[in-house]
């Protein structure tokens, strides 16, 4: 009988697995967006090209990640030498030109924290916000997408995730929850811990890649392509995964204590990087280190009210992995 219970129990995971597959699958972009997007960005570049002959557009977020789900928004960082360019200026000259040739909705954000200006492209429906110079944006970009080239797990546990954050209203740096790009990275290191790994620590290996971008030095090795492997001894199933994830921020993330830190592939102690104590706006009550400027927490958005509904929200998603008999449609439930 024991063996019939467990046969049973082995198709109800199989089940659970395809079913998170099939959200995964639902929630990737398809090749036309794919292509409409590109159109978007080449048409940008025209228009940027004729003002600023030297400058470079780059895609970054989570267009340019792998992590963006369809309908996303894209980001694009416009990169000018002239080291003492005067965002503001750039940006209302940037708008002009772009509302001259009949991009919609075009506004200039001079003064928010990342100053942008932000449009919509009326053939293809797609939104997009350009800034200036923010070219680490455009190197942890491409950290994220060389982690996900090495395997796919980091992809499907990724999007399952910012699907259920988005749903239950905690993805949403204005209100204290936390980015996208904190998600990912909260995945990612969560996978180097798994025994055995299921991804490497890439900034702990030999470096073949290097740039040094606001003064900070980022490196790390990015011939992904000879690691496609490097998971294969570790056969947890998203399912798993999911579940061992939300266990791990419920139950197990030691908040007084931890930072978690990709950079290093390990969990370092708040004291060690002076985080125990509040500096101005910065409370680290949840600290996830940044890959490449290691004094950042992007966990600082995080205040005594959002912890709370935080904390409580990976305890809802663990319990429901847990003893729900149709956590796929329970942990997306709308809040
Ligand atoms: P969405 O799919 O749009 O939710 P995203 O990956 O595009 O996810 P954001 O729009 O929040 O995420 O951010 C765009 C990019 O900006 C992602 C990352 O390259 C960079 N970024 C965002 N927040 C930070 C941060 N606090 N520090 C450094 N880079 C950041
Ligand atoms: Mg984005």
């Amino acid at each position: 009988r024991n063996s019939k219970r467990q046969i049973e129990c082995r198709r109800d995971i199989d089940r659970l697995n395809a079913r998170f597959l099939g959200i995964y699958e639902s929630l990737i972009p398809p090749d036309e967006e794919k292509v409409k997007q590109k159109q978007l960005v080449t048409l940008l570049k025209k228009l940027v090209i004729k003002e600023w002959p030297e400058a470079e557009l780059y895609i970054y977020g989570s267009c340019g990640n792998s992590f963006g789900v369809s309908k996303s928004d894209i980001d694009v960082c416009l990169a000018i030498e002239d080291l003492d360019v005067n965002k503001s200026e750039v940006l209302l000259k940037l708008a002009d030109i772009l509302q001259s040739d009949n991009l919609q909705n075009v506004q200039a954000l001079t003064r928010a924290r990342v100053p942008i200006v932000k449009l919509m492209d009326p053939v293809t429906g797609i939104s997009c916000d350009i800034c200036i110079n923010n070219l680490l944006a455009v190197v942890n970009t491409k950290l994220l997408r060389d982690y996900a080239k090495i395997d796919a797990r980091l992809r499907q546990l990724a999007f399952i995730v910012k699907h259920w954050a988005k749903s239950r209203g905690v993805n949403e740096t204005y209100r204290g929850t936390l980015s996208s790009y904190a998600y990912v990275l909260m995945c990612i290191h969560f996978l180097q811990q798994r025994k055995p790994a299921i991804l490497p620590c890439l900034q702990g290996m030999e470096i073949t890649y290097a740039v040094t971008v606001d003064n900070v030095e980022c490196a790390y090795f990015d011939q992904v392509e000879k690691l496609s492997s490097f998971g294969s001894r570790n056969k947890e199933s998203i399912a798993q995964l999911v579940w061992a994830f939300f266990n791990y921020w419920a139950y197990w993330h030691d908040y007084a204590n931890d930072v978690i830190s990709v950079r290093t592939g390990s969990i370092l102690s708040k004291r060690g990087k002076d985080w125990t104590r509040r500096i101005g706006n910065d409370r680290h009550l949840i600290c996830i280190e940044d890959p490449f400027e290691t004094s950042h927490d992007l966990g600082r958005v995080v205040d005594k009210f959002s912890i709370r509904v935080l904390r409580e929200e990976f305890e809802r998603a663990a319990e429901i992995m847990q003893y729900d008999p149709d956590p796929c449609v329970t942990l997306f439930e709308p809040y």
